[in-house]
C-alpha cells in the first residue's frame, strides 16, 4: 500500500488524537532519565523498550532511557523529529494491535558524538545500561569468546581519539565513571551470545587490561559494575514499508519508526544490579540467580532452528522463514533435530519440556504475519552458529551421542556460504568474517575438502568438534547430498 502523502507524523502532538489503546502508558518526556541502551534496531524497540514502559507505568522510578544508536544517523534523525516517540505492532494471523510506546526520554548518535556516551555513561542518574547491538559487535572470538580487536577497537583502547566502537564505548564510559566516582552500575547484555552477563564482563576486564587502565581504576570496574546475564525473546523482523504502512493505517499519522512483533515476548534477567533497575518483573520478566539455563534452552531451541530453517529455505529460494516452514518435510526435519539433538544436548530449566518448547517455537516460525526473511536470520553465521548449533554439537558428542540432524545444519551454511541457491541464484555472505569463509571455500573442490577447509576457522568451530572424525562424515554427507540433489530432495529422503 502506497504511503498517504500528507499523513500527519507521530510526535507529541499527535498523541491526544490517537485512539486511546495506542497511546503510551506513561506520559512521554516526563520520567527522569536512569539507563542508557546502547542499540536501537527493531529488537530493543518492542522487547526492552516495551518491559521498561510498562514497569515504569506500574512501579515508577526514575527510569527515562536514553536510546544510543551506534551508527544508524536516519533512525535519530526520525526519533528526534518524533519527540522519541515509535510504535509496535503486535501482529498474529488474526490480529493487529498497535500501541506508542514513551519509554524513549532522548536518543543520541555514537558516531556524532562519542563523548557524550561517555558522559552519560559517567552520569551517577544512569544505573543501567542494556545492549542490544548484535554478536558481532563484541568482537569476540565466537567459538571461545576471547577479544579479537579489529583496527577501530586497538585505536579506541590505544589512543585517545574519541571511540568508535561498542567495547570502546563502554571502556572510556567506565573509565570516566571510575575517574568521578559516579556510582554502581549494571551493563545488561541482551544479544544472543552464549553466556552474555559473563561474556560481557570478560570483554570489558580484556579490554580494560588492553588499554592499560590504572589498577584502581580497574578495581572500581570489579566492585561496582554488574554484569546481569538474561535471556530475551520476541521475533522482531526488520522493519519494511509495509510495517510502516501497518501503523498508518493503525494510528492514522505516520511513524517512520515503526516496529512489528509477535505476540510472544520472554525476558529473564539475573537479578544483579547494584544501582537499582526498574520493576520489569511488574511488566512480566522473570528475575533470577542464573539465567544460563534459559539462555541454553533459547539459543539452541529458538536460534537454532531458526538458523537451520534460514539456511535450508534460503537454498530452496524460500523468502520468509514462515515461507520455509511451509516446504515439504522441512517442518519433519526440523522436529527431528529439536528431539533428537537439542532436547538431549542439554538439561533444560525448571523441567521445561523442550520438544513441547519447540513445538511452540515452531508455530511461532510458521505465523504468517510476521515476515522475516531467511536472509536477515542467515546472516552474520560465523557469530552465530556456535551456540546454536556447535556447542549442541559438542555436548551431544561428549556424551557419546550422534548430532546427525545439527550436522545437516552446519552443512546447510556451508553451502549458503557457497553462495549459490537451489534454482542458480545468487546467496548473500553478510558475515564479518566472510573474507575468511570465502578464502577457506575457495581452495576446496570435494565436499571432504570443503568442511575440511570450514572446520580449520578455529574462531567458529570448537576445536573438539573440529576433531571429531564422525562429525566430520556427517556434515560431509549431507553436504554431498545438498550440493548433488538439493535442498528438496535432501529433506525428502531425510524425514
Ligand atoms: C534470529 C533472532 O535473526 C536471528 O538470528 O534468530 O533475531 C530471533 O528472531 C530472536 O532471537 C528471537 O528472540
Amino acid at each position: 500500500m502506497a504511503v498517504t502523502v500528507g499523513a500527519s507524523r507521530l510526535d507529541l502532538g499527535a498523541l491526544r488524537r490517537l485512539p486511546i489503546d495506542a497511546r503510551p502508558l506513561v506520559r512521554p518526556g516526563t520520567v527522569p532519565v536512569g539507563m542508557v541502551h546502547l542499540g536501537l534496531g527493531a529488537f530493543h524497540r518492542a522487547h526492552q523498550a516495551v518491559y521498561t514502559e510498562q514497569a515504569v507505568a506500574r512501579a515508577g522510578g526514575d527510569w527515562g532511557v536514553v536510546g544510543v544508536a551506534p551508527r544508524n544517523a536516519e533512525l535519530v534523525r526520525v526519533l528526534t523529529a518524533q519527540d522519541n516517540l515509535f510504535s509496535v505492532s503486535t501482529l498474529s494471523a488474526a490480529d493487529q494491535h498497535t500501541r506508542v510506546i514513551g519509554a524513549l526520554a532522548g536518543v543520541r548518535l555514537a558516531t556524532a558524538d562519542p563523548q557524550a556516551v561517555v558522559a552519560l555513561l559517567a552520569d551517577p542518574a544512569i544505573r543501567v545500561v542494556t545492549l542490544t547491538v548484535t554478536e558481532k559487535a563484541y568482537q569476540l572470538d565466537p567459538a571461545g569468546g576471547t577479544l579479537r580487536p579489529d583496527p577501530a577497537l586497538v585505536a579506541d583502547l590505544t589512543t585517545d581519539r574519541p571511540p568508535a566502537t561498542v567495547p570502546g564505548l563502554l571502556v572510556r564510559g567506565l573509565l570516566a565513571r571510575a575517574a568521578a566516582d559516579a556510582g554502581p552500575i549494571a551493563l545488561v547484555s541482551c544479544d544472543n551470545l552464549p553466556a552474555n552477563g559473563r561474556r560481557l564482563r570478560g570483554l570489558v576486564s580484556h579490554a580494560l587490561a588492553y588499554a592499560g587502565a590504572p589498577q584502581p581504576a580497574v578495581d572500581w570496574v570489579g566492585a561496582q559494575v554488574g554484569f546481569p546475564g538474561t535471556m530475551v525473546d520476541r521475533i522482531v523482523p526488520a522493519s519494511t514499508a509495509e510495517t510502516l504502512s501497518a501503523a498508518r493505517r493503525a494510528l492514522g499519522v505516520e511513524d517512520l519508526a515503526a516496529v512489528a512483533a509477535e505476540p510472544y515476548t520472554q525476558w529473564v534477567i539475573e537479578d544483579d544490579f547494584p544501582g537499582g533497575r526498574p520493576a520489569w518483573e511488574q511488566a512480566g520478566a522473570v528475575l533470577c540467580a542464573d539465567a544460563g539455563p534459559w539462555e541454553r534452552l533459547k539459543l539452541r531451541t529458538l536460534n537454532g532452528v531458526h538458523s537451520a530453517a534460514a539456511y535450508l529455505g534460503a537454498l530452496a529460494g524460500c523468502e520468509t522463514i514462515a515461507d520455509a516452514l511451509a516446504l515439504p518435510h522441512l517442518a519433519t526435519v526440523l522436529r527431528r533435530l529439536i528431539a533428537e539433538d537439542v532436547a538431549a544436548s542439554f538439561t533444560p530449566p525448571d523441567d521445561v519440556d523442550v520438544v513441547a518448547y519447540g513445538e511452540q517455537v515452531l508455530a511461532r516460525f510458521g505465523n504468517p504475519a510476521i515476515r522475516h526473511r531467511t536472509l536477515q536470520v542467515a546472516m552474520d553465521g560465523s557469530q552465530k552458529l556456535p551456540q546454536r548449533i556447535l556447542h549442541t554439537v559438542a555436548d551431544l558428542r561428549a556424551a557419546g551421542r550422534s548430532a546427525r540432524w545439527a550436522a545437516l545444519v552446519v552443512a546447510a551454511w556451508i553451502r549458503f556460504a557457497q553462495g549459490t541457491a537451489d534454482d542458480g541464484r545468487t546467496l548473500p555472505l553478510d558475515d564479518p568474517l566472510a573474507d575468511r569463509i570465502r578464502t577457506a571455500l575457495a581452495g576446496a573442490a570435494s565436499p571432504a575438502d570443503t568442511v575440511a577447509a570450514v572446520f580449520a576457522l578455529d574462531e567458529v568451530v570448537p576445536p573438539e568438534v573440529a576433531a571429531d572424525e564422525t562429525v566430520r562424515a556427517d556434515v560431509t554427507a549431507w553436504l554431498a547430498d545438498l550440493t548433488r540433489h538439493g535442498t528438496r530432495a535432501t529433506l525428502t529422503s531425510a524425514a
